[in-house]
């Protein structure tokens, strides 16, 4: 059967990311091909202050990334807290594809990246050295949301501490010609975290969940209370129960308020799922999270219904 490829990626950003993966798509490729080639994108941005190369450090001025790759078979790897490479995404996919693990991290996934060819590179930019040393003056962590969506400004300019552009990640989901489905998440996690902290973006079934019999999620935004409710994987299950895309992440989303609501109203967690039939849909708690759609017909920016 011949389906119509479609590709689905977190924030404004996913725009040039999903142009990238349709390099592939477009051509009949295969899904995971594309989602690796589309969030190498943002990863190898600068301007970007909070994937890869040019994201937020860690409160120690360290830039520790986390990224998880999965497949049309249930294959899945991860990287994370690892340091000084460019494309965490592809050492993922490597350690999905060459070693027998899902997960490697810290220095031991540095060695196997360096391993495996790839370069030690300085990830710090003079812009998010300065945010750090700015945030160092009161040290003080508040993951705070991007209430406002003018607050949001995924192509750099300045993040503020604790402020909106603490968190985005990039999560993309895709399905190719051949209807399979594979999914990538990465990011440089929450903008001046403890070191070692690790966020719901390199965990299988937190961050992205792939199932090829159901379709496919991912997520962004405060890390921790989507671990809590293991959210990519929920959203899948409810999709399984038979719950469109867009509803099966609003229900992920009101659990995460019900299990603690008064915590829930201060911070930001988006979802965006995908199923066999191609539907899709986003949600969030808070207003301002947009996620980037592309098939061979169209090409835009949502902006997904929220709680608050
Ligand atoms: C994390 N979920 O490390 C990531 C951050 C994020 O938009 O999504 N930022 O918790």
């Amino acid at each position: 059967i011949k389906n119509e490829p479609i590709v689905l990626s977190t924030w404004d950003f996913g725009k040039e990311a999903n142009a990238e993966a349709w390099t592939v798509l477009g051509k009949g490729g295969r899904a995971l091909d594309a989602v690796e080639a589309g969030v190498k994108i943002p990863e190898a941005d600068p301007n970007n202050q909070s994937v890869g190369y040019g994201g937020l450090p860690d409160r120690d001025g360290r830039v520790t990334l986390d990224a998880c790759i999965m497949d049309e078979h249930y294959n899945c790897g991860s990287v994370m807290c690892l340091e000084n490479i460019m494309h965490p995404i592809s050492v993922a996919r490597l350690v999905m594809e060459k070693t027998p693990h899902v997960v490697l991290v810290g220095d031991g996934a540095l060695q196997f990246a360096l391993a495996n060819g790839f370069k030690k590179e300085n990830l710090l930019t003079p812009e998010s050295e300065k945010a750090w040393k700015e945030w160092l003056k009161t040290s003080k962590y508040e993951p705070i949301m991007n209430i406002e969506n003018k607050l949001h400004k995924p192509s750099g300019g300045g993040a503020m501490p604790g402020g909106p552009d603490n968190h985005d990640t990039i999560g993309m989901i895709a399905m190719d010609a051949k209807g399979n489905f594979s999914g990538a998440c990465t990011t440089s996690g929450m903008a001046f975290k403890m070191h070692g902290r690790v966020g719901d973006s390199p965990i299988i079934g937190a961050g992205l969940y792939v199932d090829n019999e159901v379709g496919a999620a991912t997520s962004t935004g405060v890390g921790e209370e989507v671990i809590r409710i293991v959210g990519s994987h929920l959203v899948v299950e409810l999709m399984r129960q038979g719950l469109p895309p867009g509803a099966a992440c609003k229900k992920a989303v009101e659990r995460i308020i019900s299990r603690n609501p008064a915590k829930a109203k201060t911070l930001q967690v988006g979802f965006i799922a995908l199923n066999k039939k191609g539907q899709y849909g986003g949600y969030a708690l808070q207003k301002g999270f947009t996620y980037a759609v592309k098939t061979g017909k169209e090409e835009k920016l949502v902006p997904a219904k929220s709680i608050y």
